[in-house]
């Protein structure tokens, strides 16, 4: 009896290990009905300033508001690192910032350590049967030959410097930054996100035999803000409204915010705001020109799909790897702990779904690796730190995390709850906004006494440890802040 009973067990774990491996050798509706393709669609910098998140009144994005209205908008979906890289690292990885210590721009690929080797996202989907393609900005910091079996069309990971960057302001002293705007060049096709579009059409409309893994990364809003004409044109600068702020936004906050966030290279508001805002509305038109022209390279993207083969049986993510501010806390920059540089736009769309929902819960760009592998039906990685967001696709009221993190630079956090965002700097000094009656973080309510619970509560969620910065680390640094703070950590 017993032996019969372990025959069995063998049999059956046999059928198991053979079954998906076979199903997946080809495409057929069942199969990839069990396993859904992946279109994995990332952009660069782009904020808030998308219609369907309501950043700023005048964005035209169409296109990421009817992909918004077929599945899920996370409106409470963060980064865990406020620039490119970092961001990256961590959603490809699935780990945190403060596990893995890449808390700035790394210089070179983390799937060369054995810890990471063959376990970032594209990577894990390939050995579990998935065709794997990416074309533009993935990674950051190293090649997405590295990362997909299929990567083009250039296999750049990354803005080419030269060739198409050109600067409209010689005389200002952060042009050395790439922080510019203008009409250039004259038409789409010259765009390397139009050439990117191009190529994930093409491979949209090839016959695959196995579930696809496509990942298509645009570069733009990032700076520098251009495109051609007929995308300022959709924007008449007369018209353009700018963001609210306040002058005098930094005084209630510590020293220590005031210094980690200072961008000197970067435009500040002074200058924004000379002759009756005129570069603040030629920056706000650049931005939403920009956002208006990706919106149009992600729609026919997504056209493409719908005509394809493959449109029912495909799984859509679209997400930013961090935000930007466009003037508000005196800065036209990532590189931040509050929310204009930490939400992103995050939409997830199940195959065949066809019902627009919103969830406000606190979510991460973390939460994109076991979402995938969940969805998909692979086996789920045990490392990931995130959490699959089934549930709240299921249910957005589903019981969920109290807040989610954001790290910039060693030892400096802030955690988005759902109605928080509680900022711990490494000197213990902390800031504190309730977005129910302040969405723009003006008032910092870190020192009043009734919001001592509040503050206990999410000191809690902070992570527990910070691991010392990873040895691919090798930025420059932006600030004196940060020159003293790569010096204390042995950075350089
Ligand atoms: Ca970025
Ligand atoms: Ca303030």
């Amino acid at each position: 009896m017993k032996e019969s009973l372990q025959v069995i067990r063998r049999l059956l774990t046999l059928l198991l290990a053979v079954g998906p491996s076979a199903s997946w050798l080809v495409s057929t509706p069942v199969a990839a009905a069990e396993h859904p393709n992946v279109l994995f669609i990332a952009i660069d910098d782009l904020n808030d300033w998308v219609g369907c998140l309501g950043g700023h009144p005048q964005a035209i994005t169409p296109n990421i508001d009817r992909l918004a209205a077929r599945g899920m908008l996370f409106t409470n979906a963060h980064c865990q690192g406020p620039i490119c890289g970092p961001s990256r690292a961590s959603l490809l990885s699935g780990l945190y910032p403060h596990t893995t210590g890449v808390y700035d721009q790394p210089n070179r690929s983390l799937w060369e350590e054995p810890r990471f080797q063959g376990k970032l996202l594209p990577q894990y989907f390939a050995q579990h049967g998935y065709h794997t393609m990416g074309v533009g900005k993935i990674p950051h910091g190293y090649l997405l030959e590295e990362l997909f079996a299929v990567a083009g069309p250039k296999g750049s990971s990354g803005p080419k410097p030269g060739g198409r960057f050109h600067y409209f302001l010689p005389d200002v002293p952060w042009t050395g930054t790439q922080t510019d705007w203008g009409a250039f060049p004259d038409v789409d096709s010259k765009m390397p996100d139009h050439e990117a579009a191009d190529w994930a059409i093409d491979h949209l409309n090839k016959q695959h035999s196995a579930p696809f893994f496509l990942a298509v990364g645009f570069h733009r809003p990032h700076v520098p803000f251009y495109v051609p004409q007929k995308w300022f044109d959709k924007f008449p600068l007369d018209s353009i409204q700018v963001p609210p702020v306040h002058d005098d936004d930094l005084d209630d906050v510590p020293e220590i915010s005031r210094r980690i966030h200072e961008t000197p290279k970067y435009p500040d508001l002074k200058f924004l705001q000379d002759d009756d805002d005129k570069q603040f509305k030629l920056c706000v038109q650049a931005y939403l020109a920009c956002t208006t022209f990706v919106d149009h390279q992600v729609g026919r993207v997504l056209d493409a799909l719908r005509a394809s083969p493959y449109a029912d049986y495909t799984l859509i993510v679209l997400f930013s790897d961090h935000g930007y501010h466009i003037g508000e806390k005196n800065r036209v920059s990532k590189h931040g702990l509050w929310e204009e540089a930490t939400r992103v736009p995050l939409i997830v769309v199940r195959p065949n779904e066809n019902s627009g929902r919103q969830c406000d819960q606190p979510v991460g760009l973390i939460d994109l690796y076991p979402t995938l592998t969940d969805l998909c039906e692979l086996p789920h990685v045990e490392a990931n730190e995130g959490r699959s967001l089934r549930p709240l696709l299921d249910d957005p009221d589903a019981e969920w995390r109290t807040a989610i993190s954001t790290t910039y630079a060693k030892g400096n956090h802030a955690l988005r709850s759902r109605r928080y965002r509680y900022i711990h700097f490494e000197d213990g000094s902390e800031e504190l906004y309730d977005h129910e009656t302040d969405p723009h973080e003006w008032t910092n309510l870190a020192n009043r006494p009734e919001m001592g619970d509040i503050i206990m509560q999410l000191r809690k969620e902070l992570p527990k440890s910070d691991a010392p910065y990873h040895d691919s680390v090798h930025p420059g640094p932006i600030n004196p802040w940060y020159a003293e703070h790569f010096k204390k950590h042995g950075v350089n």
